[in-house]
């Protein structure tokens, strides 16, 4: 098979996954890395790109990775948010942001994604289940003991900015290993799973729990589950449709007008 059509989705495939979506009250869309592949952000578990193809995520993100060397962890990421910081929104992001703008009120996003590129691409209503690279928060919470507590954007410049006043490390206000996701957030996640008539689910591997529960969630309670990946994830059991294809060449063909 030439590369240029094992990444086309079948065509029934395709008019089966629109016909859900126009008559769809609720959709939800979960996104994992795959898409964001295309503006150029690499992936996690991809064999030869990924990021953890070159680095053992215990070091890099957990706490007990960034305790052992900051210096190291801080440098890291400062690489990835100027990546993110160069990158643009590619033709999936648009799409997306361009159908709920066409359709109010009807999408939410639910993104693993640590970038803001569906915020910059203009979609409306983003949940972030696993935090913002760009922005940062304090190691812990508790050794800041300033009333108000001290701002770790205002933090003294270092690798990693320590506060000037109590010390306290600032770190990138992202969910590791081992960490609760942001507790509001989680919650509208699993409102808009159960509440959705689509789930579409893009470019995730479907490894990290708990956000990879969501799409069993949806179809558990009544959805329909298409999943779009150019490769087999951890979760294609859930799909009602298989879209073999990346984000940027199905999302604009799927979201069209009709
Ligand atoms: C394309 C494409 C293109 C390529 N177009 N597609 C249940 C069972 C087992 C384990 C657990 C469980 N519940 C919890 C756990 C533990 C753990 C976990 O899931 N471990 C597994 C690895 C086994 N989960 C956690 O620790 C979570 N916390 C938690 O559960 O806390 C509980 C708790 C409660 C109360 C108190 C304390 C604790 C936290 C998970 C945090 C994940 N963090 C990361 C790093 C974020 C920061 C950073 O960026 O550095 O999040 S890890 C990384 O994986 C990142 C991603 O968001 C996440 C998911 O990866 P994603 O997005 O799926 O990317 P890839 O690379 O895996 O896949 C890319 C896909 O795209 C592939 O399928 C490609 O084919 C595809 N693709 N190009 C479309 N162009």
């Amino acid at each position: 098979m030439r590369d240029r059509d094992r990444f086309q989705p079948d065509a029934p495939l395709l008019a089966r996954a629109r016909a859900a979506l126009a008559g769809a009250r609720q959709v939800a869309v979960l996104t994992g890395a795959g898409m964001s592949a295309e503006s150029g952000i690499p992936t996690f578990r991809d064999a030869l790109t990924g990021l953890w193809s070159r680095f053992d995520p215990q070091d890099l993100a957990s706490v007990e990775g960034f305790s052992a060397d900051p210096a190291r962890v801080w440098d890291w990421y400062a690489e990835r948010r100027e990546g993110v910081r160069r990158a643009q929104p590619n033709a999936g992001h648009k799409a997306l942001a361009a159908w709920a703008r066409a359709h109010p009120g009807r999408m939410c996003v639910v993104t693993q994604n640590v970038d803001d590129l569906h915020q910059r691409a203009g979609q409306p209503d983003v949940v972030r289940l696993h935090g913002d690279i760009l922005a940062e928060q304090w190691l812990d919470e508790s050794t800041c003991r300033q009333r108000p507590r001290c701002d770790p954007a205002a933090a003294d410049p270092g690798r990693p900015p320590r506060c000037m006043r109590c010390g306290a490390l600032a770190r990138p206000g992202v969910v590791w290993f081992g960490e609760a996701l942001p507790e509001a957030d989680l919650a509208r996640a699993q409102r808009v799973a159960n509440g959705c008539d689509l789930m579409l689910v893009v470019g995730t591997s479907g490894a990290v729990w708990p956000a990879a529960g969501l799409a069993g969630r949806a179809r558990r309670a009544g959805a329909m589950v298409v999943i779009v990946n150019p490769e087999d994830s951890e979760i294609d059991a859930q799909a009602h449709v298989l879209l073999r294809g990346t984000a940027a060449q199905v999302l604009p063909r799927l979201l069209a007008p009709a």
